[in-house]
């Protein structure tokens, strides 16, 4: 029987988290630059061996959507906060990581500063400074970044012991 590990990603709305789950788990690179807030939720799933496939859950972003946030998080193995890079953005991914710090607790926590190719960006370094979870930089619009991105999310996974080896 098929198991289906939860990894939830969060973050505000622009933040990247749809062009992620495009990136690893589409077959086409052929990436949609325009952008469709989500609304309330997306899936996406990324199969892993014959036993197992991670159920990638996107929370839609914007402040309306936020109601839903706590529920979704629910049974996640790990969460994975996605953020723009500039500093504006960063510090509102800080408050969020704040406000949520009850419901994150036990849980595998990494963030992403996404599109590090724009002029301006904090490196992943200083944005881990200001989030205080293990940060990775990431152009999720850059097709040649989805094994960077796969592997993020299963090693971090193998590292919990979450999915057999
Ligand atoms: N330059 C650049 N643009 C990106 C990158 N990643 C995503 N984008 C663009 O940013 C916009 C928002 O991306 P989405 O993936 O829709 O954002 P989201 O986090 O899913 O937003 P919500 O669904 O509202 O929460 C889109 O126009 C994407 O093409 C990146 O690495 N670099
Ligand atoms: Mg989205």
């Amino acid at each position: 029987m098929t198991r289906y590990v939860k990894v939830a990603l969060m973050g505000s709305g622009y933040a990247g988290k749809s062009t992620l789950i495009k990136l690893l788990t589409d077959n086409t690179s052929n990436l949609d630059a325009n952008y469709k807030p989500t609304c309330g939720m997306d899936c996406g799933t990324i199969t892993l061996d014959k036993f197992t496939k991670i159920s990638l859950v996107e929370m839609g972003g914007q402040t309306h959507f936020e109601f839903m946030w706590a529920d979704l998080l629910r049974g996640s193995k790990m969460v994975v906060v996605v953020t723009e890079s500039n500093p504006k953005a960063v510090l509102k991914t800080r408050q969020i990581l704040q406000k949520y710090k009850k419901e994150l607790e036990g849980v595998q926590v990494i963030a992403i500063a996404n599109k590090q190719d724009l002029p301006g960006s904090m490196k992943p370094r200083s944005v881990e400074d200001l989030l205080g979870v293990p940060t990775y930089g990431m152009v999720a619009i850059d097709s040649t970044q989805q094994l960077h991105g796969y592997k993020l999310i299963v090693n971090g996974l193998r590292d919990m012991a979450q999915v057999a080896a």
